[in-house]
């Protein structure tokens, strides 16, 4: 589509001058069959619920609208105000429609007119596809951040990519992994708006040529390029009942018209097309992999296509206003970096500073390295990202030059600060020498950035002292860390409304938008009649739970029994297998009788596997073989039951984390950056098994040790033990694990599957373990011992549990995002806006 885009001169007047939009049941009402019968044009015979949620979705967005528009204008008061943009590949945004409700504040009018015309929210609720633009902890965080920066009114734009297919949805067939395409835009989205009006235009391929520019300076131009579209889609994004609306601009990719045309005119049709696909193809698929997907070539040019057209439409934007004029740009603008994903924006930002508005080096990076920020999510070495130097110099020349002459510079740099040490400018170069050269993105990003941070205490420690060891020596004040949080509007409010009815009834409602006034319960802990709603909402919530679980697994969980939960990416640092010899123990005390004092649990374990790891699949067969040997053992009955939940997503958490009793979060201590399905359970009144790892440590020290099952070896234990771990020397020394370990090897679980889990069991049992999985076991059974014990006094369980509400204040990204502005952003807040 093309836009004429010369603005009219015509006056506005009409344009300004709307009444603003009715938010009782009656407006609500009105528009609702509007929309279902003029817009949609659906009548009496084409009552799709489906119609029925787009009508109501039409409505809200309207109200979205207007406020969107006056945030837009505030924000453009005075020249502009300076402004962060939150650079990310992935934003896990799940449904919008009760997000909406709750932050417009029309939940009460919007029930009441869809009960007068014989509705619920809930069935139109379920119409909408989740959002799945994200893997899971980085991409969901992204979205937790906006919703928090708009809360807090703060002037962030989130930049990211309109994937067509989102994260997979998984199936389970015969207890293996099936992936499925996510076409979730199959039907459209009614909640962005396309604005091809700020389409920008990407390069990538051709060649670089050096000239003489007029003051007699090198220039350099990017020719024969092969073009491709960035059309922006704009999603609001609702602050909570404060009439803010921020935005996240997302791209898609298109293909320019002239580039058909060259290949059409050489007579190669076919070549045409697939040129056209390969334009197209750029932002059809999020890539599934939560830890690396190193040297796919397609992931390069998403990356870099989110670089260039964010910055681009930054840099237009400035232009608009300020000319070629950038002595104020570093003042007024700062890009967050979400992980290395983004980074190749180091580079374009110094490319069009220098090759499209004619600034020289110095002024160029003076710019570029007071706007960047980078956040790293990982302490996986092997989830570093590199990229090949030869995949750079093929698709992105330009930018390879440049991030040469950065290395060169900061090479010097390095000499300088430590004369002679050759080593160390090797260790530090951005680019890595060996059979192929690669170019280090996280290096990129911390010598182009004025912050380097990690997500967790502990993260951000051990980044300092063993992954970035030399860039802390040389920058230490680069260095901080921002331990993440979760939105409690999502996390609490909206998912769980029974606890969230109560509370705010002890309380006041205060702790929506300052999560710590959740302090204020902590009394309550020690009254019987709190306590016993207490568990009457959490027993509500479970039944919720178990009959999701009954649909979607075919298992039956009792309600009374305690809920023992892990749901997060299927990966080996995780350790589901950690967990699933704690079940397999438990199974095993049943058949030898050892039940005396007995606490009946359900576990539920969920989540995805990258589709190339195969460690990580096999475990899920793993669990769905022990969950069909146990399940269907009528001497275990009610006393354990284990059930593998598909297709773990956003929507599937907001049912879950209410439910859940106990929240497993036993990663090896030192590998979990920072972990946020733990800060949800933890508001919603789960209590944490859990090692000394990522945010698990800043939990433990808000709720204190009493409430809180700690086991296993810590991050620095976990180092030293690595080098002589003899884990077949501890299963002979201890009888119940032996047991375990015989069961499995026995093929108890794989009767007709002849060693199929052999790989597990051998990584298990060697000495090369990264996960250590077998030296934390002992301690692992005797938490969940004390655990199971715990549960048995349903009052102390319901104070343990109160109490993590309670203190779950800090879990916040309301919090988070604050020390982000106060630290990095420097943002100003807006004033609060007269339409709320
Ligand atoms: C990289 C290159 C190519 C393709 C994919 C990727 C890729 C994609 C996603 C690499 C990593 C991710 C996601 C990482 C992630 O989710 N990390 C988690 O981030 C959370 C938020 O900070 C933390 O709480 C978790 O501890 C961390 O594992």
């Amino acid at each position: 589509m093309t836009i004429q885009t010369v603005e009219r001169s015509t006056p506005a007047s009409w344009l300004t001058e709307l009444p603003p939009l009715g938010m009782d049941a009656k407006s609500i009402a009105a528009d609702f069959r509007h929309y279902f019968s003029h817009t949609l044009g659906r009548d009496r015979h084409t009552k799709y619920t489906y119609y029925m949620y787009e009508a109501l979705v039409l409505t809200l967005r309207d109200r979205l609208w207007e406020r969107w528009k006056n945030t837009r204008y505030a924000y453009e008061a005075d020249g502009g105000v300076r402004r962060a943009y939150y650079l990310s590949l992935e934003f896990l945004m799940g449904r919008a429609l009760g997000n909406a409700m709750l932050n417009l504040g029309v939940s009460e009018p919007v029930n009441k007119a869809l009960y007068d015309m014989g509705l619920t929210l809930e069935e139109l609720a379920e119409c909408e596809n989740d959002a799945g633009l994200g893997n899971g902890g980085l991409g969901r965080l992204a979205a937790c951040f906006m919703d928090s920066c708009a809360t807090l009114r703060l002037p962030v734009i989130g930049y990211g990519l309109r994937y067509a297919y989102g994260m997979f949805r998984q199936r389970i067939e015969n207890g293996y992994q099936v992936e499925e395409p996510d076409h979730w835009l199959r039907s459209g989205t009614l909640w962005d708006l396309e604005r091809p009006e700020y389409t920008q235009r990407i390069k990538f391929g051709g060649r670089t040529e050096g000239f003489m520019k007029a003051n007699g300076d090198m220039g350099w131009r990017w020719l024969d390029t092969h073009d491709v579209l960035a059309v922006p889609y704009d999603f609001p994004i609702p602050g909570y009942q404060n009439g803010t609306v921020n935005t996240l601009r997302l791209w898609s990719s298109a293909a320019t018209d002239e580039f058909d045309l060259e290949d059409f005119n050489a007579g190669s049709y076919t070549d045409a097309v697939g040129a056209k696909n390969l334009a197209e193809n750029i932002t059809m698929v999020l890539y599934p992999n939560d830890a690396t997907e190193s040297g796919k070539e397609l992931r390069l040019r998403q990356q870099y296509f989110l670089a260039s057209a964010s910055l681009q439409d930054v840099i237009r934007q400035w232009v608009r206003v300020h000319g070629e004029d950038f002595s104020q740009f570093a003042a007024k603008n700062c890009f967050q970096l979400n992980d290395t994903h983004p980074t190749i924006a180091v580079a374009e930002l110094m490319r069009l500073l220098m090759d499209e508005h004619d600034l020289g080096w110095d002024a160029a990076w003076s710019i570029t390295s007071k706007v960047m920020a980078y956040t790293n999510h990982t302490l996986l070495p092997e989830a570093l990202e590199r990229w090949p130097v030869r995949l750079f110099r093929q698709l992105l020349p330009r930018l390879l030059d440049i991030i040469y002459e950065i290395n060169a510079r900061f090479l010097a740099e390095v000499a300088s600060h430590w004369p002679g040490d050759i080593d160390r400018q090797g260790r530090m170069s951005l680019i890595e020498e060996g059979y192929e050269q690669q170019v280090r993105m996280a290096y990129l990003a911390i010598v182009g950035s004025i912050s380097v941070n990690g997500v967790a205490a502990l993260h951000s420690e051990l980044l300092q002292q063993g992954l970035f060891r030399d860039f802390y020596e040389l920058w230490p004040e680069k260095f901080n860390n921002k331990t993440n949080g979760v939105t409690q509007r999502r996390w609490m409010a909206s998912c769980n409304p029974g606890m969230s009815a109560l509370i705010t009834e002890a309380i006041g409602p205060g702790w929506i938008t300052k999560l710590d006034e959740l302090r204020k319960l902590a009394p309550h802990a020690d009254d019987p009649k709190f306590r016993a709603r207490w568990r009457e909402i959490k027993q509500d919530n479970k039944v919720r739970l178990a009959s999701l679980i009954e649909a979607d697994c075919g298992v039956v969980f009792n309600p009374k029994a305690m809920f023992d939960v892990q749901v997060k990416r299927m990966h080996e640092y995780k350790r589901q297998l950690l967990n699933l010899l704690h079940v397999i123990h438990l199974y095993d005390r049943i058949k030898r009788g050892d039940t005396a004092n007995w606490t009946p649990r359900c576990v539920l374990i969920g989540g995805k596997a990258a589709p190339g790891y195969y460690m990580a699949k096999q475990i899920i067969k793993l669990t769905n073989n022990i969950a069909k040997v146990i399940n269907n053992d009528p001497e275990v009955g009610d006393k354990l039951k284990l059930a593998f939940l598909p297709n773990y997503r956003v929507t599937a958490m907001e049912i879950i984390c209410p439910g859940t009793d106990l929240s497993e979060q036993i990663s090896t201590a030192g590998k979990e950056a920072s972990g946020t399905g733990n800060m949800k359970f933890m508001m919603n009144g789960a209590v944490t098994i859990g090692t000394l790892d990522g945010a698990n440590i800043e939990i433990r020290e808000e709720v204190g040790d009493e409430n809180f099952f700690l086991f296993g070896l810590t991050a620095r234990q976990v180092e030293e033990r690595r080098r002589d771990y003899n884990p077949v020397a501890i299963i002979n020394a201890d009888a119940d694990i032996a047991r375990i370990m015989h069961l499995l090897e026995s093929g108890h679980f794989n009767q007709f599957e002849k060693g199929i889990f052999d790989p597990i069991l051998h990584s298990l049992t060697s000495p090369h373990d990264p996960w250590l999985t077998i030296a934390d076991l002992r301690s692992f059974i005797e938490a969940q011992q004390q655990a199971s014990l715990a549960y048995q006094d349903q009052e102390k369980w319901a104070r343990m549990s109160i109490l993590n509400t309670a203190f779950s204040g800090k879990f916040s990204t309301d919090r988070t995002m604050q020390e982000y502005n106060a630290e990095i952003w420097k943002l100003q807040a807006l004033p609060e806006m007269p339409m709320a």
